[in-house]
């Protein structure tokens, strides 16, 4: 039975003398990944000479003695250090009943968080980043972003908002959660906050394909560039004044789902390190000279972010500060109005909020300073885009970071015949039942629609305001549906509308691996376009599948696998590969396809 469920992990026994460990092997299924970048902060911080500064290489062995953040029996009966190669990797234990009763059904219960800590070297203090950090965090996230679930950077407090925000913009067509954590107080103290800060992010990132950069502080998740530092005495140290948070981790961990970004593309995750350092932060007060403006406006600055009074206004009898604005404006620095105000959002209802749009400044909407100085930061990055294109980028909403125009937007729930006939006859009439009442039908309904390749009906469930990406009560997606039917039209669908490629049944089995099951190449090649890609267990065991595939000559579903991204060359259980077993039994057909399957993807016939 072992060798059914986790044949992976059992392979490395050998080296480990556990026994009885075959009997309690839990399924991959049940195992997520989560990677911890920790980038220092107050969360592993020690007092030396009477400071607080961060102290490396003892984060990990402090965690190891922590029984709510590890599980060393756990890790001991299934070789855990052995198989992940270093004693950085920990396992949290076993879920209880409130830490995964969730909302909805996204959830993967009682799943076994498995974390990796990367520890950067030296560890900062936040107030020491700069960009080059971003860079080498954003970096990391890309080269490990298939081995991982989910990720949770370890980060000091102070700056943590600057971070989140560029982070959020740098990460294009992001689909797996990034959650940035840190501590008030470091988890060696008696009373702290870190210990419950990690945990939370831990098991958020490992249990919910949320497709956002985040920051995840005092049992609350917000979006990453939404949040701003608040209080530096305080636990609640964060407030994200104009988006309601993601999640929130009380009694039950709920999930705001219609408020989670969601990813509509098809484009597979990338990076963008390059970042444009010529920007800055300029606080109007009463009385600010017009030489302090033009000095702060001098070469080689390129974007400015203005932070101005209440909905976005600034001086209209202030003739000399106006024309400091336009002369730089005309010259070509893109400057963002941002207001002073925690809350709220700029507008043109003020004579002195329009000179402003006179002066050539871009109205920034309810976008936190932090997030607009780091979007230009990105946006002016971007070569290949001419001013114009990057002043219209400013104004767009890029990653949820500034909040849609809703003048003339309406609830579409209430206006549909289809809810309304339903809840009348259920004597309903609250906007919140209404709304209980869509989350619980359009799973089932919109995976009844994905079976049989009806767009239409996918449309009107969406202009309902339901949410295509959210799984029926196993957890399978109407996404799961379509690419196990084949329907790629529907499958580009999805995906253009927020479905995830990352999302995984009760099985553990994500769209991709029904689609290769069912043999539809085009979505195969649609889904890896997208990002999808298979678990690592998943492609150890692969090679033992090429192996039987090619013993039955089995052309189809070779290329098939290899289009999933399986290493042809990976031997089966045996030490044989897929190419040695057609030629032992001599299947000369099936050689001579995995030959040229080989060539055309040359990097794998050499293994690299
Ligand atoms: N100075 C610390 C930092 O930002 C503050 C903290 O983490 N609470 O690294």
């Amino acid at each position: 039975r072992a060798a059914q469920v986790y044949p992976c992990r059992r392979r490395k026994l050998s080296s480990c003398n556990s026994v009885e460990s075959l009997e309690t092997l839990t399924p991959p299924a049940a195992e997520a990944r989560v990677l911890v970048i920790n980038t220092g902060g107050t969360i592993g911080m020690t007092l030396h000479d009477n400071v607080l500064a961060p102290k490396a290489n003892a984060f990990v062995q402090s965690l190891r003695k922590l029984p709510i953040l590890h599980d060393e029996t756990y890790a001991q009966q299934t070789c855990l250090y052995n198989y992940y190669g270093s004693e950085n990797t920990l396992v949290l234990p076993k879920p209880t009943s409130h830490c995964d009763h969730l909302s909805h059904g996204m959830s993967k219960n009682n799943k076994r968080i498995v974390y990796t800590i990367l520890e950067y070297s030296p560890l900062l203090d936040s107030s020491n980043m700069t960009t080059d950090d971003w860079g080498r965090i954003g970096k990391d996230i890309e080269k490990n972003y298939e081995n991982y679930d989910g990720f949770v950077i370890l980060h000091g407090t102070d700056t943590m908002a600057y971070t989140a925000s560029a982070l959020s913009f740098m990460c294009e067509h992001l689909g797996k959660p990034i959650i940035l954590t840190g501590a008030q107080v470091p988890i060696y103290e008696m009373r702290n906050d870190g210990r419950g800060n990690l945990l939370g992010a831990l098991l958020i990132a490992g249990q919910f394909v949320i497709p956002e950069v985040c920051l995840y502080f005092y049992n609350k998740l917000y979006r990453g560039n939404r949040v701003t530092k608040v209080d530096a005495g305080s636990f609640n140290a964060f407030s994200s004044p104009n988006l309601a948070p993601l999640a929130t981790a009380e009694v039950d961990v709920t999930i705001n789902w219609d408020t989670v970004w969601r990813a509509n593309t098809t484009a597979k995750f990338q990076v963008s390190t390059e970042l444009n350092r010529n920007v800055g932060l300029l606080r109007l007060f009463p009385g600010i000279t017009a030489a302090t403006v033009r000095a702060f406006l001098q070469p080689p600055m390129e974007g400015v972010v203005l932070e101005t009074y209440g909905s976005g206004n600034a001086p209209d009898n202030r003739p000399d500060l106006l024309e400091e604005l336009k002369k730089a404006t005309d010259s070509g620095v893109i400057i963002i109005n941002c207001t002073q105000c925690l809350r709220g959002t700029v507008s043109t209802s003020y004579a002195t909020g329009k000179v402003l749009i006179d002066a050539g400044l871009i109205a920034g909407g309810d976008m936190t300073p932090e997030a607009a100085l780091s979007k230009l930061s990105y946006v002016l990055a971007k070569k290949e885009l001419d001013l114009e294109a990057k002043k219209k980028l400013m104004s767009q909403n890029l990653r949820g970071e500034m909040s849609a125009d809703l003048a003339g937007a309406k609830l579409c729930l209430s206006d549909s015949r289809f809810i309304q006939v339903i809840a009348k006859s259920l004597s309903i009439s609250c906007k919140e039942e209404l709304e209980a009442i869509r989350d619980a039908l359009t799973p089932p309904l919109a995976c009844a629609a994905a079976k049989i390749g009806d767009i239409e009906a996918l449309e009107a469930l969406k202009d309902m305001g339901s949410n295509l990406c959210l799984g029926d009560y196993d957890g399978r997606t109407p996404l799961h549906i379509a690419a196990c039917e084949g329907h790629l039209k529907l499958v580009q669908y999805l995906l253009s509308h927020g479905a995830t490629v990352y999302a995984k049944d009760r099985y553990g089995d994500t769209p991709l691996c029904n689609a290769v099951r069912f043999r539809h190449k085009e979505v195969v090649k649609l889904l890896r376009k997208t990002g999808a890609h298979f678990s690592r267990d998943k492609l150890e065991e692969a090679g033992t599948e090429l192996c039987s595939l090619a013993a039955s000559g089995d052309l189809e579903g070779l290329e098939i696998w290899s289009l999933a991204g399986a290493d042809l060359n990976r031997p089966g259980y045996d030490g044989q590969t897929a190419i040695e077993v057609a030629q032992a039994v001599g299947k000369k057909e099936t050689v001579a396809f995995l030959v040229q399957l080989m060539s055309k993807n040359p990097k794998k016939v050499f293994g690299e």
